[in-house]
């Protein structure tokens, strides 16, 4: 049998040559450099002290749950804290194919980047991290409406591959897993990952200057977004449940918004109400 020369290097950014079939790795937690820990702690507590005033209850609590501020997290110990909602996190090393995404997410298992960002890029990063991707997203898998529809969305990611409607299924993963807001006793807070991995996007998305809208699903699976700057526009629910009570005519609304004209990100049409 031919051996490897050298073993895996524990937490490289972006090592896919070592991954299995299915894009996972060893998260190696030991391995993980002192300085790796330190930007966490340092990126963790950042966001901690916006929270009380700009994250929804249910993603805080699950933040409460995880108890992650001393270092990076260790997976497999996290996810016996999820065991509520049956998910398991698997490490990988950044932005996997979409088939691979979406079987995961099916299976109830949440893929995250098993680096994690250096410290000149504390405020921005274009790609997923271990902070971004743990910190952003986990907290809401113990929420069981959210956990659910997680599940359904990447289970639809097969019907959208066969009709040609990706972009489409990523636009509500943008719009609502990524960057979403919800109401809870007249306030807007922000459950999004992609708002809650960032401290200028946490600010910046619960402003009340900025547009929002009520979550609509054919409104959101047409409109367009921007990966490189603050968002322009943001979608708010007011039950995760809204989420979870799409997925039935998640298809046929996918077809919809295929075959209608795409609105440009941040467009205010004539026919929306803003919050
Ligand atoms: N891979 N690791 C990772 N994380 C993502 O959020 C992700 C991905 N691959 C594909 C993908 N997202 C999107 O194309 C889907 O949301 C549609
Ligand atoms: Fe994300």
């Amino acid at each position: 049998m031919k051996m490897k020369a050298i073993a895996p290097a524990p937490n490289l950014r972006g090592d896919y040559a070592s991954a299995a079939p299915d894009y996972t790795l060893p998260q190696l937690h030991a391995a993980i450099p002192t300085r790796g820990h330190a930007t966490w702690r340092e990126l963790h507590r950042r966001q901690m002290a916006l929270f009380p005033r700009h994250a929804a209850s249910a993603y805080r609590e699950g933040v409460a749950r995880l108890d992650c501020a001393q270092g990076i997290p260790n997976l497999a110990r996290a996810s016996d804290k999820l065991r509520e909602t049956g998910w398991t996190l698997v490490a990988v090393p950044g932005l996997i194919p979409e088939d691979a995404f979406f079987a995961h997410l099916s299976a109830r298992r949440f893929p995250v980047t098993n680096w994690i960002r250096r410290p000149e890029e504390m405020d921005y990063l274009e790609e997923p991290d271990i902070f971004h991707d743990f910190l952003g997203h986990v907290p809401l898998l113990t929420n069981r409406h959210f956990a659910d529809f997680l599940q359904g969305y990447g289970a639809v990611g097969e019907f959208a591959q066969r009709h040609g409607a990706v972009r489409m299924l990523a636009r509500l993963y943008w719009h609502m897993v990524e960057f979403g807001l919800i109401e809870e006793g007249g306030e807007v807070r922000a459950y999004g990952a992609g708002i809650l991995s960032s401290a200028k996007e946490t600010v910046h998305a619960t402003s009340a200057a900025v547009p929002r809208l009520r979550f609509a699903p054919d409104r959101v699976l047409r409109t367009e977004y921007r990966i490189d700057d603050l968002q322009p526009l943001y979608f708010v629910i007011e039950d995760y449940g809204e989420l979870f009570d799409l997925l039935d005519t998640l298809p046929e609304a996918l077809l919809r918004a295929r075959d209608a004209e795409p609105i440009p990100a941040g467009a205010i049409l004539p026919g929306d109400t803003r919050l």
